[in-house]
């Protein structure tokens, strides 16, 4: 009995081993001796990692220079769970969401059960019952990567906390459906609760029907059995032992086919499966190297990702060739569902990182990733300048933007400028017309003075909304804030380090400079450390904030192709020195000072915590990160008007502008018209009637202020204008 027991946990006694190969081919042997377990590869570092037992060790170990990441047998107790969460806190987890939030979370729903008729249950996040574009996110389809579901649970609790705080969260949360799916392979999860080394990755079909769950030979790997190109092409294994066992037939899995059958009815338009580890963003195809039609988009979202991930990223079938994995299904199997963008990220440096300070890490970095999945799900405009200059008491506004949707063109594009001042602030030119927006990586415009207002009483610092629309229906407001006069919140020099804590590292304050290395050496490798501010700011005051940093690099890797990270500076903000959120990361070279803005508005707070951080890998150094300056500067509105309780205006109604003396005039639905143009002392000077009409001009030749009266056959205003 005792013998038995030792033989099946010496074979269980799995460890994860990195290899160090030359090439592609060094890849292939190693598979070709039965380790097909493969979990990381890396050519420009030389390793691959895969995860093997005792057995297959002894036969490889004179054969390749490795090193031993980690071994189970070494495990005394069982794996530690302690911060990440098992199948029950997580399912605990999803119901708090709920309670809290019982406005903002549905109640959580069956998606399907396993084998052993546990449930995986998802949420929906959404603010109200319509139905809206959706985004899925799924961790944990393999057992062993729980930090996947601390990222996604993470995630999931930074848009519910922030949804009455931060108007783009409360964008999207109005227009989007965002199903959370954190343990899609419960079984295997539960098992390796309490399996020695937690590192089981497959689900507990039994494979040869003998009732008993056996290590060595039961399981399917569930990112191996679905039904698109299922088995095509040597990126799955036929053979039940092996870890990447695609199953008897695509789908044959109740935990594949609950995933199929519930993304088939809620038809995502964009798709995340949350693994771990290795810090990659990858899409499809995994099958074949041949790209997808759809590459430009997946790379135009990768490429706004990775800035504040600093995650490589490009086609899964560079990783390691694939078939039947969910983003293949997911992006391929148009038979089923329309076209989804699906991404597969993978999450940190291994499969257990039982620290509660990385698992933040790792939630921190994905927060501004993730959301921008959540953007792209439907029609959504971010602006990427907005600029204004003041000429004389004149504003005048430039913005350029994209749409970030995929597959949601915008069709007969406004943008109108609101200006949250009824006291100093009079509108001049406050609507344009942008035209038709292409899909993602398509839809771009850029429009110099776009907006124009008088500026009254010498007020310099405006609050305003943008609010793009159209006659279907699509409406979204961006808060901005034009800040003709700033304070300084903080303003650093670095001539000391009085106002910083050092975590670690090599860090050297000199000459008014912040180095993460004495000046005229090279970083070391594996770093990770940081120098943050002692004292939070209060910040909560302020209507507008913006950090300014001007810095130098020079660190390995190219910024200017996605897959080219390995060491990188970060600047990151956090309201409770515990969670920070990157607002960028930089790599390569940048030899000379810049300087970068960050408008990080929805970052204030009573106690706002400020670091850099700086990460190094195993190999390859360089100068390293030159900080000249630091600063955080605030502003206030002169005044704010009423109309910033309204976070919508009504484009159900009618609305009008004036430009260079002409008077514009929308109506959001055909009807008669009858206009009259008044002088302040009240004096006709404009009278006429319109029949069946949505868009009316009129050409006054006259400047001054005046009374407009419009009435339709639904309403009427009575308004004063200015006209120039
Ligand atoms: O092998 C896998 O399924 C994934 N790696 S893991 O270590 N989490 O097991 C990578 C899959 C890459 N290919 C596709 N996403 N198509
Ligand atoms: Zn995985």
């Amino acid at each position: 009995m005792l013998i038995t027991l030792l033989l099946i946990s010496n074979f269980d006694e799995k460890m994860v081993v990195r290899f160090y190969i030359k090439s592609k081919s060094d890849i292939e042997n190693i598979m070709n001796m039965g380790m097909t377990d493969i979990t990381s590869v890396n050519l420009k570092k030389g390793y691959a990692d895969f995860v093997i037992n005792k057995f297959q060790y002894e036969k490889v170990k004179n054969l390749y220079s490795h090193e031993v990441l980690f071994d189970g047998s070494e495990m005394k107790t069982l794996i530690n769970f302690g911060p990440y969460y098992t199948y029950s806190e997580a399912m605990n987890e999803i119901n708090k969401f709920h309670l809290n939030y019982p406005n903002l979370v549905s109640q959580p729903f069956i998606v399907g059960l396993s084998w052993e008729n546990r449930q995986i249950k998802g949420i929906k996040v959404s603010a109200n019952n319509n139905i809206k574009p959706a985004i899925w996110f799924n961790s944990a389809i393999h057992a062993r990567e729980p930090g996947g579901v601390s990222a996604l649970l993470g995630f999931t609790y930074y848009l519910l906390k922030n949804y009455y705080k931060n108007s783009e969260i409360n964008y999207l949360l109005n227009n989007r459906d965002i199903y959370v799916i954190p343990v899609t392979n419960p079984d295997g999860y539960v098992f390796n609760e309490s399996y020695a080394s937690g590192l089981w990755r497959k689900n507990k079909r039994d494979n040869n029907n003998n009732g008993v769950f056996e290590t060595n030979y039961d399981g399917v790997d569930l990112n191996r059995n679905f039904g698109y190109m299922w088995g095509c092409c040597n990126g799955s294994s036929p053979n039940p032992s092996s870890e990447t066992y695609r199953g008897p037939s695509p789908f044959s899995e109740p935990e594949t086919q609950s995933y199929r059958n519930f993304f088939n009815q809620v038809k995502p338009v964009i798709a995340n499966d949350i693994h771990t580890y290795s810090n990659l963003i990858i899409w499809p195809w995994g099958y074949t190297s041949t790209p997808t039609p759809d590459d430009s988009a997946f790379r135009a979202l990768a490429w706004r990702m990775f800035r504040y991930n600093a995650y490589n990223s490009f086609q899964a079938y560079y990783l390691y060739v694939t078939d039947g994995t969910s983003d293949d299904w997911i992006y391929g199997a148009t038979n089923e569902h329309p076209k989804s963008l699906g991404f597969t990220f993978e999450i940190g440096e291994s499969f257990y990182q039982p620290d509660t300070n990385i698992i933040l890490e790792q939630v921190g970095e994905n927060i501004f990733p993730f959301l921008y999945l959540v953007k792209a799900g439907g029609p959504f405009i971010e602006i990427s300048n907005f600029s204004y200059i003041f000429s004389g008491d004149t504003v005048k506004i430039s913005i350029s933007g994209i749409n970030l949707g995929f597959n949601s063109p915008i069709s007969g594009l406004y943008a109108k400028l609101e200006i949250l001042d009824n006291v100093n602030a009079i509108g001049i030119d406050t609507i344009v017309y942008i035209g038709n927006l292409g899909s993602l990586g398509y839809g771009f415009f850029n429009i110099p003075n776009a907006f124009k207002f008088i500026s009254l009483n010498n007020c310099k610092n405006y609050k305003v909304r943008i609010i793009f629309y159209n006659n279907s229906g699509f409406i979204q407001p961006v808060e901005k804030f034009i800040a003709g006069q700033k304070v300084i919140v903080l303003e650093d020099d670095f001539n000391n380090n009085s106002n910083w804590q050092v975590n670690g590292g090599t860090w050297v304050f000199s000459n008014g400079y912040l180095r993460t290395n004495q000046q005229g050496t090279l970083y070391n490798n594996n770093l990770n450390t940081d120098v943050r501010l002692l004292n939070p700011l209060n910040t909560s005051s302020y209507d507008y904030l913006e950090a300014i940093i001007i810095h130098r690099w020079r660190l390995e890797g190219n910024y200017n192709v996605l897959n080219d990270v390995y060491d990188f500076a970060s600047l990151d903000f956090s309201d409770d020195n515990r969670l920070f959120i990157p607002v960028k990361r930089f790599w390569g070279n940048n030899i000379n000072f810049r300087s970068d803005t960050f408008d990080i508005t929805h970052l204030k707070t009573s106690s706002l915590y400020m670091r850099f951080k700086f990460y190094s890998d195993g190999a390859d150094r360089d100068s390293g990160w030159v900080i000249d300056k630091i600063q955080i500067l605030g502003a206030n509105s002169c005044n704010i008007s009423k109309r910033e309780e309204y976070l919508f205006s009504d484009f159900s109604k009618i609305n009008f502008h004036v430009s260079k003396g002409k008077v514009i005039l929308n109506i959001p639905y055909k009807s008669s018209v009858k206009v009259r143009i008044y002088t302040i002392d009240g004096k006709v000077i404009f009278d006429s009637d319109f029949l069946n009409r949505e868009r009316i001009y009129i050409d006054l030749n006259k400047k001054g202020v005046f009374v407009l009266y419009v009435k339709t056959q639904k309403e009427t205003i009575r308004e004063r204008i200015l006209v120039f």
